[in-house]
């Protein structure tokens, strides 16, 4: 399944022609603009319409990119930049990866190169463009920032859609930066959400806490999308996500350290919140509902620490880059970052033969494509990638001829392979989370986060594989040879010139660039 993939709106050369060395996120949004899959918006309300727009954007097929301008009742310049990484495309882009590879072998190249990663300490340097202005103390007013109502029944507006939330740790003093929600709560509050006690974020406050103090934080929004990757990436304690940020760069991010808090921040961001997270058994708020990735209201409303914020930096025209959590297949990133994790678990352990793994509907279905070798090679596939499939209840094993990232193929096998008697195994009491809108409220509130998994062995039977009945369409490779050589007629064939013009060559244009 080697090859090039749909190019969408822009052509190839484009493509090639970006040099994937964006500097931040004003960068990014420059080379997203040179695909054609950037909108600009004006004039929507920062209360339901940019996340609606957003939300009908990211199912529409193009999902462009979204750039929100002259927000109601904000001054121009003060933007909002959606469905940033939500494409194969765009992901791509934001990782330093050829974008006109197929998703899955977009994917793959991820995987390749996140094998060799190599570390990078962030730099300091001297001036950071955060600091072009600055609201401090009695001037701190999170009100001047279009910080959107994302879906209708949610508890307030949210600045923390996609930003990274920044504490050092105070034993090892390592910086901690990933993505919790931040919702804001009145001029200088916001809180700060963690799904789990086991999250970094939780646990370095409470460190603080336990010795009676605040936890210094700043709130990073309008980041580096390299960071944002980074911020969703599951690191080992004590891995800074600055430095695996600097890896997906090749390079050390820029960092200056913060007026208020000391602790070191992209430079080059957007709009920070600097402050301190309050111990928890002391004030707390309620937080939420907040529309949920799973495309519900799950967890609801929960007692939630307190951010005091100090202080409010922001560059010019600052650009807050949002992520709201949308109903499925809708999603934060275009390539399942989660699923080239479960690729890789499989090669650890010596799962061989594997030539792809999916997820699908935003996580909650995993696809794992391989060529099968022995008797029960796709069930061990099977019980590995279930066990490390968060939250989703499907678990999908196809040969190696079905594309673990084309839904309908996937569903092809599973209705002309698996026979449900035979190939269906259940898994108890797997792992879940309390954003599971199945798990009974009453459970929930006993501490239950887990569910069950269905593994749907989609493949051959292994004992006649041979013998199967052969698949009547078109290889890959056949396809694309009819494509090459059938192409002008299978599109309209190319415009014929007027009579005055002939003599000349002249393509069509491609779509998005008239
Ligand atoms: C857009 C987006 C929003 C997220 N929101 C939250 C959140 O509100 N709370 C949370 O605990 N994790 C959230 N996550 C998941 C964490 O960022 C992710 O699991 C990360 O690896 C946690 O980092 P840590 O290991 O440093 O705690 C979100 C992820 C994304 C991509
Ligand atoms: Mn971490």
């Amino acid at each position: 399944m080697n090859g090039r993939g749909p190019i969408g709106y822009c052509t190839r050369e484009i493509l090639e022609s970006l040099h994937v060395t964006y500097k931040d996120l004003r960068g990014f949004i420059d080379e997203v603009a040179a695909t054609g899959t950037l909108r600009r918006i004006s004039g929507a309300d920062q209360r339901y319409e940019i996340g609606g727009i957003t939300e009908v954007a990211a199912g529409s097929a193009e999902c462009p990119a979204l750039l929100f301008d002259r927000i109601k009742g904000f001054p121009a310049g003060f933007r909002v930049f959606t469905n940033a990484t939500t494409t194969p495309q765009r992901a791509a882009i934001a990782l330093g990866i050829d974008p006109s590879l197929t998703p899955l072998d977009a994917l793959k190249a991820w995987m390749a190169k996140r094998k060799t990663l190599r570390p990078h300490k962030p730099i300091t340097v001297s001036r950071a463009a955060f600091l072009q202005n600055s609201m401090r103390s009695r001037q701190v007013d999170l009100g001047k920032l279009p910080a959107p109502y994302w879906h209708r029944k949610d508890g307030g507006p949210y600045i923390g859609s996609g930003s990274i939330v920044v504490m050092r740790d105070p034993d090892g003093g390592w910086i901690n930066a990933s993505i919790y929600r931040v919702q804001v709560h009145d001029k200088k509050r916001v809180t700060i959400q963690f799904d789990h006690a086991g999250r970094h974020g939780a646990i370095i406050a409470k460190k603080y806490w336990a010795k009676g103090k605040s936890c210094p934080v700043a709130v990073v929004n309008g980041e580096d999308p390299r960071l944002f990757i980074a911020g969703f990436e599951y690191l080992p304690d004590g891995q800074s996500e600055y430095d695996f940020a600097g890896a997906i760069k090749g390079g050390p991010i820029e960092v200056m350290a913060a007026p208020i808090t000391g602790l070191p921040l992209p430079a080059h961001a957007e709009i920070i919140l600097e402050g301190e997270l309050l111990p928890e058994h002391k004030v707390s708020l309620p937080e939420g509902p907040f529309g949920e990735f799973t495309g519900y209201y799950a967890s609801g409303r929960r007692p939630c620490p307190v951010m005091s914020v100090q202080a409010i930096h922001h560059r010019d025209d600052p650009i807050l880059l949002g992520s709201p959590p949308m109903k499925p297949p809708r999603f934060h990133f275009g390539l399942p970052f989660r699923a080239a994790s479960i690729w890789s678990n499989l090669e650890t352990v010596g799962v061989t033969d594997v030539v792809g793994v999916w997820q699908h509907v935003a996580q909650l279905m995993t696809v794992v494509a391989l060529r099968q070798r022995y008797a029960g090679h796709a069930k061990r596939a099977g019980l590995i990638a279930a066990a490390n499939s968060y939250m989703a209840r499907l678990v999908v094993i196809v040969d190696d001829d079905i594309d673990p990232s084309n839904l309908a193929d996937v569903m092809w096998a599973v209705t002309t392979r698996c026979e449900p008697a035979e190939q269906i195994d259940i898994v108890r009491n797997a792992w879940s989370s309390a954003l599971d809108p199945r798990i009974p409220s009453d459970q929930k509130d006993a501490g239950v986060t887990s569910h069950s998994k269905a593994i749907i062995d989609a493949c051959r039977p292994f004992a006649w594989k041979d013998s199967y009945p052969k698949a009547s369409a078109l290889t890959p490779t056949e396809t694309r040879e009819i494509e090459r050589k059938w192409q002008d007629a299978l599109t309209g064939g190319p415009v014929k010139p007027p009579a005055a013009e002939r003599g000349g060559t002249r393509r069509r244009q491609p779509r998005g660039r008239r």
